[in-house]
């Protein structure tokens, strides 16, 4: 049997690839375990500096197999989706949001309902020209999901989250980059060049002070200005602890590229 999660470890940097093109990546509860895992795996190994997140084939990922979940709720009309979502989507998304090291998404192409959430979730998105997102929920009577209500208003603004959302409608790369949901779009036969430079500089960046950036971020998102800078003060006191904090002001002062282990 193919495996549906791929997972490849270079130079610092894991790539996880979403491997069921035939159905665009599709996820099945097997997918989204093994992602959930992959996850949990790489937040505990120090050798892995970055993560790239990627779909097998034309697309990103269309959200939850829609068999799967119909097989799910045929006898009882119980779907179970809150305690599915429980157990699977969320903590993946937190894993993401809470990964002490960088995660990048490499959008492929269409990206709808949870898979969209999925591409969101990462700190820096790059899509590939052709990539096409949409909030497919509302087509099938289901609300944003696995964090796209938290994540899209913040990143394009509460009038285009809601446009999304209500209409199901399909944008294009060009028009996510101009609402700043994606960070970069590049010509599709160029995506994976350009996501493997980037995760290589963040690889080989200050992979603690750039986990202290992350949470720093994450908490001021709900805070007030005098409680994010109570925190960015406690967080400043940890990186400058970090031996890559000495590695960088000695670079400095020597006028050479820093070496950073991560460390
Ligand atoms: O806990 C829970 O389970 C709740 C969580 C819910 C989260 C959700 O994600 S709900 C939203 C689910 N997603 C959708 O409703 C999107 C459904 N897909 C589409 O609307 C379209 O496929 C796309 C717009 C994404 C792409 O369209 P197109 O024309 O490029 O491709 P296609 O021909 O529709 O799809 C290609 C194949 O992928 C096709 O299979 P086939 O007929 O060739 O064997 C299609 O059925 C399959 N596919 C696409 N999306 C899904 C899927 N199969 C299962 N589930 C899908 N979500």
């Amino acid at each position: 049997m193919t495996d549906t999660i791929l997972q490849e470890a270079d130079g610092g940097i894991l790539t996880i690839t979403l491997n069921r093109p035939d159905k665009l990546n599709a996820l099945t509860d097997e997918m989204l375990h093994a992602l959930k895992d992959a996850l949990k795996q790489a937040k505990r190994d120090d050798s892995v500096r970055a993560i790239v997140l990627t779909g097998a084939g034309r697309g990103f990922c269309p959200g939850q197999d829609l068999g799967s979940a119909h097989e799910r709720g045929a006898d009882s009309g119980d779907f179970g989706y809150g305690d599915h979502l429980r157990e699977t989507y969320n903590p993946i998304i937190l894993g993401m949001r809470t990964m002490p090291k960088p995660v990048i998404s490499a959008i492929n192409g269409v990206a709808a309902g949870a898979g969209m959430s999925l591409a969101l979730a990462p700190d820096y998105r790059i899509a590939a020209e052709s990539a096409t997102f949409l909030q497919a929920f509302v087509k099938v009577g289901l609300i944003p999901d696995s964090g796209s209500t938290w994540l899209l208003p913040r990143l394009i603004g509460e009038a285009r989250a809601m446009e999304m959302m209500l209409t199901g409608r399909r944008i294009d790369a060009a028009t996510a980059l101009e609402w700043g949901l994606v960070n970069e779009v590049v010509p599709d036969d160029e995506l994976m060049d350009r996501v493997q430079t980037l995760a290589k500089q963040f690889a080989e960046g200050p992979t603690k002070a750039i986990g202290y950036i992350k949470q720093g971020v994450m908490y001021a998102s709900d805070a007030p200005l005098e409680d994010a800078l109570a925190y960015e003060a406690d967080l400043q006191d940890m990186a400058g602890r970090t031996a890559d904090h000495v590695e960088g002001l000695n670079a400095f002062f020597e006028k050479r590229q820093a070496n950073f282990k991560g460390e």
